[in-house]
């Protein structure tokens, strides 16, 4: 698995409120996105406890990771997370996630994971962990609304696609990137000769 981040806070902001947590183990990824509440210091200690729970916890299911997490989040301002869990040996992506976190999926088949509405450690209701199909070379990016919601997976062509990841989420930055937010972008890519 190949992996890109660009993880960057906003104009005139030493910290960043944005965090990102990347776990291979077996032969899956986790990956996740966190964005703390607001900006700064207290944005990134609530996005900062999130990665601490899940440097931990990875191996547990995606539900019980964010429950963990709300819990764990209660004491700081909050923040909204997405997880994925790319699962090749069994052809499946999972994901979970809370609050304004994207996931975009490019796959041969019709891949559109979402969100639920919340805030870990302030209000969090149901969770939604779903499974799709997943097949070697699909593309899966996860970023915080640093990212303009214009950013559309589909506008770019196969070349571009065809780059290293961490290329791609360079590229997605510089063109769909709102320098008054913090900015978080993961891209993971499984390239096909690795199978
Ligand atoms: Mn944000």
């Amino acid at each position: 698995m190949q992996f890109g981040v660009v993880n960057r806070a906003l104009k005139g902001e030493t910290s960043c409120g944005d965090a990102c947590f990347i776990r291979e183990f077996g032969n899956s990824a986790l990956v996740a996105v966190i964005d703390g509440l607001g900006h700064g210091i207290y944005a990134a200690v609530a996005a900062g406890k999130a990665v601490e729970y899940l440097e931990i916890n990875y191996t547990k299911s995606l539900t019980e990771i964010i429950r963990g997490c709300h819990e764990e989040l209660k004491t700081t301002r909050g923040a909204v997370m997405g997880i994925a869990l790319i699962d090749p040996d069994r052809s499946a992506l999972r994901y979970a996630g809370i609050g304004n976190i994207e996931i975009r999926v490019k796959s041969r088949s019709v891949v559109r994971p979402v969100s639920v509405n919340g805030i870990l450690g302030y209000n969090l209701r149901k969770v939604r962990e779903e499974e799709f199909p997943y097949s070697p070379g699909d593309i899966v990016i996860l970023h915080s609304d640093g990212v303009s919601g214009k950013f559309d997976l589909n506008l770019y062509p196969p070349e571009f696609l065809g780059q290293h990841p961490q290329t791609i989420a360079e590229g997605i930055a510089a063109e769909f990137g709102r320098t008054r937010d913090d900015l978080t972008i993961v891209v993971a890519r499984q390239d096909i000769t690795e199978v």
